[in-house]
This record gives structure tokens, C-alpha cells and sequence, in this order.
């Protein structure tokens, strides 16, 4: 069976060799482009956020600048995954659903590695408002059961309607972590007293994260309305502005204003602003 025909939606064995995944990928020009231009980007931005730390002193900021820098290491490893064949896999669609009985080709990786990355953007964002640490603490737990449901909800091949049960869940935790963002973190941002860029990176936060949902509903894991390779950059370019975009103007953001950042106090609660 060629490679090709594991996309028109030819039946082909379940476990496919990572090579013939990454053969699948190399082979389509739309999809291996959406992947190859964040991993150049995720590089860019690594060495880019290193050079723009190179002089925080204040603890607090050390600690956004530090969870930020992992966003596009994280990237960049993830990226690497679905180009590899590591983390991509041919699935066999149950009964019910659009395609059913045919193989799509799924980059399960991403819901792994989001795992990884939406913490990391989800504490910088805590950190910048100063948020106590149980509410990071909870807000993180329910982002990466958002992850992790999503996972299930991409790779579960028994039954169409537990697909769609999973992502109605990995939803609800979306919910949470929306209501955090929306409802609660912006008090703590203003007696932080940096209401104004979180307020901008949390306006940013939101309507990039309620694309990946969407695209997950149309994509050949939902809904099957649009091809891997356009879902595929649908994913890519919403993390171009959810993870470098965002990143960037964060770090911009700290390593200008580390005067007004509240450090960290030595031995636990708060302290007063650093004066450098
Ligand atoms: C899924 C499908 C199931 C339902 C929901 C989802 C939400 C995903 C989100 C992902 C954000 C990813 C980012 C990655 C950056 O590295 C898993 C697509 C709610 C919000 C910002």
C-alpha cells in the first residue's frame, strides 16, 4: 500500500512504521510545511528570548522570563516529534464517523506536547498577575486534563461517540481554565499592578486558545470537513501568535518594566517592587 494512500482513505494496516508516517508527511508539501516553518520559528524565538533575558535580575521576572523560554523549546521538540513519525499515527475511524473505516493520519503529538507547553504559558501568565499558588496550581491541573482528554478524544478508535464524549470533557476543563483567565486572574493583575499587558496577553490567550477546539471539531479526527494539511496549518498558525507572538511581547514586557514587577520576597510570600 503506498503512502499516498493512506490520505485518500485507502485501508491500510493499523501499525504503520514511523517511517512510513514521516514518508506521509515528507510526501505532502502542505502538511510538512505547516510543521517545518515552527520548528525555524520555535528557533528563532529560543535564541531570541535568551538574548532579551540576558540582563533580569528581578526574581519574579527570572521566573517569567524562565517558563516563557520553555515554550518554544517545547516546540520545537514537538514539532520535531510529528516530522520524525514519532508521534504520528495512522487511526482507523469507528462507526458513525464521517470517514468511517478509513485511516486518517493523526498528530496525537500535539495534544501530548500542549501538555507540556499551555502550563508553561499558563504559569507565566500567573506569575505576571501574581496570582496565589493554589489558584496556578488549579487552573494548570485543568489545562493539562484538557490535554490529556483531548489526547484520548484524538485516539480512541472503538466507539465515535466516546471520541466525542472526551472532547466534551477535555471542553469542561477548557471551561475552568477560561473562567480563571476571564473571571479571576485579572483582580490579582490589578493589585499587581500589571493589568494592562496581561490584560492584552489574556485577550490574545483566549481567542487563539478557542480556535484549537474548533479545528479540532472540523478536522479529520472530528468532523472531517477539512483535510490533515490544512488542519494542520490551522494548528500551526494559531501557535505562531499563542507561542512566540505571546511569548515575545511578554519577555518585551519584563525585561522593560522590571522596576514595576513585584519580586518574589526571600522565603515565601511577597515583596515589595524591586527598586533596580
Ligand atoms: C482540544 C480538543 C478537545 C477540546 C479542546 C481542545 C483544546 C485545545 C487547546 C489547545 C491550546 C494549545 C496551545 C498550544 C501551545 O503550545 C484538545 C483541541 C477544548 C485550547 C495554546
Amino acid at each position: 500500500m503506498s503512502a499516498a494512500g493512506v490520505l485518500d482513505g485507502a485501508a491500510v494496516p493499523l501499525q504503520q512504521t514511523q517511517a512510513d508516517a514521516a514518508t506521509e508527511i515528507a510526501s505532502n508539501a502542505l502538511l510538512a510545511s505547516s510543521l517545518w516553518v515552527n520548528v525555524a520559528l520555535a528557533g528563532l524565538s529560543a535564541l531570541l528570548f535568551v538574548y532579551m533575558g540576558r540582563n533580569i535580575t528581578n526574581r519574579r521576572a527570572k521566573a517569567i522570563w524562565g517558563a516563557t523560554l520553555m515554550i518554544p523549546l517545547v516546540s520545537i521538540s514537538s514539532y520535531l516529534g510529528l516530522l520524525s513519525g514519532l508521534t504520528v499515527g495512522f487511526i482507523q475511524m469507528p462507526a458513525g464517523h464521517a470517514l468511517a473505516g478509513e485511516v486518517i493520519l493523526s498528530q496525537w503529538g500535539r495534544y501530548l506536547t500542549w501538555a507540556l507547553s499551555t502550563p508553561m504559558i499558563l504559569l507565566a501568565l500567573g506569575l505576571l498577575a501574581d496570582v496565589d499558588i493554589g489558584s496556578i496550581f488549579t487552573v494548570i491541573a485543568a489545562d493539562i486534563g484538557m490535554c490529556i482528554t483531548g489526547l484520548a478524544a484524538a485516539l480512541i478508535t472503538s466507539s465515535y461517540g466516546l471520541r466525542w464524549a472526551f472532547y466534551f470533557v477535555s471542553c469542561a476543563f477548557f471551561v475552568a481554565v477560561l473562567y480563571a483567565l476571564v473571571a479571576q486572574w485579572p483582580d490579582a493583575a490589578a493589585d499587581a499592578g500589571t493589568s494592562e499587558i496581561f490584560g492584552t496577553l489574556r485577550g490574545l490567550t483566549i481567542v487563539l486558545w478557542l480556535g484549537y477546539p474548533i479545528i479540532w471539531a472540523v478536522a479529520p479526527e472530528g468532523l472531517a470537513l477539512i483535510p490533515v494539511g490544512i488542519s494542520s496549518w490551522g494548528y500551526s498558525a494559531l501557535d505562531v501568535f499563542a507561542k512566540y507572538i505571546f511569548a515575545f511581547l511578554l519577555i518585551r514586557w519584563v525585561t522593560n518594566n522590571q522596576s514595576s514587577i513585584r519580586d518574589f520576597a526571600i522565603g515565601g510570600g511577597a515583596a515589595a517592587p524591586a527598586d533596580d
